[in-house]
């Protein structure tokens, strides 16, 4: 008897929608009822990923592609699919990073095209988040984004198979229905969802959703590479970090408070600057299962903890990802003053193990280039 295929999907959304806690939410409820579920998380920067860190403390099987968008690299993409499926993976998860957009020709039609068959392909499904919805509803409220990233927006709902308003925990029944029928009249062949990816509500709708559609996988024409994408693209920098931290004189301390001091210091500096970070997130593991993962989805939001260390340590080695609206060496420079001014305040060390930054349109980050020998 031959083995059933392989199901796999992607979910998009804005930077901090709620993508991996989504397919955090989702594979549990696979694991549970529908076979066993798989994470393959992705990433622009070559290494230390949050939401790598994150995700594998679940029990949900994980993998990783770092270093460029899955949109890029079918082959490695399909390797590491099949990988999973030896270790017994069902159904498997990724999402895209960077702009969001673009995992229906690239990675959809081109699974569709030149896989035919090999993996049951779930619908492509957006995640959005409702405050940044703000942004493209008829009163366009000013969320300190530039208005480039409506662009964004509004094409990572356009590719979409299915959209799914997230977070309705955190807004009333009548801003959920405005949301969702804005979201309806806009999109008016797209199936909506509400759920909750934090609290669990309407997620078992969407999964059964999920399990039982299949994606259409034929091209959409969402302006790919249009003057719009390329002007979102611009303002966009990646920032990724690891340091460890020692107190000085070996005495334990909260660390939780050094990662709060740490983000409050970030926002001060991107607000004094006019600019904002989508998504500010850190992870940090302590002894056995306790870590500490933290996000901020812009200079007007509170620090949320999806998880706080629970005891203190002397040292500790922290994980810093920043996607960011501003220049990366803007960027840069703010993470460099906040991590000097922690160090100071809590009296620690601190040694750097990876750093990198770079704006998504940004000349040099490969070979090639003006400079180059290898052009
Ligand atoms: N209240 C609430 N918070 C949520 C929900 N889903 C996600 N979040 C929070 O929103 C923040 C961002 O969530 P992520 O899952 O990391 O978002 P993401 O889309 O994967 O972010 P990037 O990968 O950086 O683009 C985290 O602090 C989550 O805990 C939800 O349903 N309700
Ligand atoms: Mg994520």
């Amino acid at each position: 008897m031959s083995q059933a295929k392989a199901k796999y999907m992607v979910t998009s959304g804005f930077l901090g929608s709620g993508k991996t806690t989504s397919m955090i939410a989702f594979g549990k409820i696979i694991d549970r009822h529908y076979g066993k579920a798989a994470i393959l998380v992705n990433d622009l920067g070559a290494d230390n990923i949050v939401d790598a860190s994150f995700t594998a403390t679940t029990d949900i099987l994980t993998t990783q592609i770092a270093g460029d968008c899955i949109c890029y690299q079918h082959e490695n993409l399909v390797d590491k699919l099949n990988q999973l499926v030896d270790r017994g993976a069902t159904v498997i998860m990724s999402d895209i990073p960077g702009c969001g957009i673009g995992a229906l020709e690239h990675v959809y039609v081109q699974l569709a095209e030149r896989r035919p068959g090999e993996f049951d392909l779930m619908p492509f499904t957006c995640i959005v988040d409702p405050e940044r919805l703000r942004m493209l509803m008829p009163e366009a409220e000013q969320i300190n984004l530039p208005a480039e990233m409506r662009f964004l927006l509004e094409a990572q709902m356009a590719e979409a198979d299915i959209i799914v308003l997230n977070k309705v925990d955190l807004i009333s029944a009548k801003e959920k229905e405005k949301r969702v029928e804005f979201i309806k009249a806009t999109f008016p062949d797209t199936p909506v969802f509400m759920m909750s990816a934090l609290t669990g509500e309407g997620v078992d709708e969407v999964v059964d959703y999920l399990m039982n559609h299949k994606a259409a996988a034929v091209h959409r024409e969402i302006g790919y590479g249009s003057e719009a994408f390329i002007a979102a693209e611009n303002l966009l920098s990646w920032y990724n970090r690891r340091v460890f931290f020692e107190e000085k004189n070996d005495k334990n301390i909260d660390f939780n408070e050094v990662v709060e001091d740490l983000f409050d210091q970030v926002r001060k500096g991107l607000t004094a600057g006019g600019n904002n970070v989508p998504h500010l997130k850190a992870f940090a593991a302590g002894e056995g299962d306790d870590f500490v993962k933290a996000s901020l989805i812009g200079i007007d939001y509170d620090v949320e903890y999806d998880q706080k260390l629970t005891q203190p340590y002397s040292a500790i080695s922290l994980v810093i990802n920043a996607r960011a609206v501003a220049d990366s060496h803007v960027m840069a420079d703010i993470v460099e003053d906040a991590l000097d001014t922690i160090a100071n305040k809590y009296n620690l060390r601190s040694r750097t193990f990876f750093v990198e930054t770079f704006g998504m349109m940004e000349e040099g980050r490969g070979d090639g280039g003006r400079a180059s020998r290898y052009e």
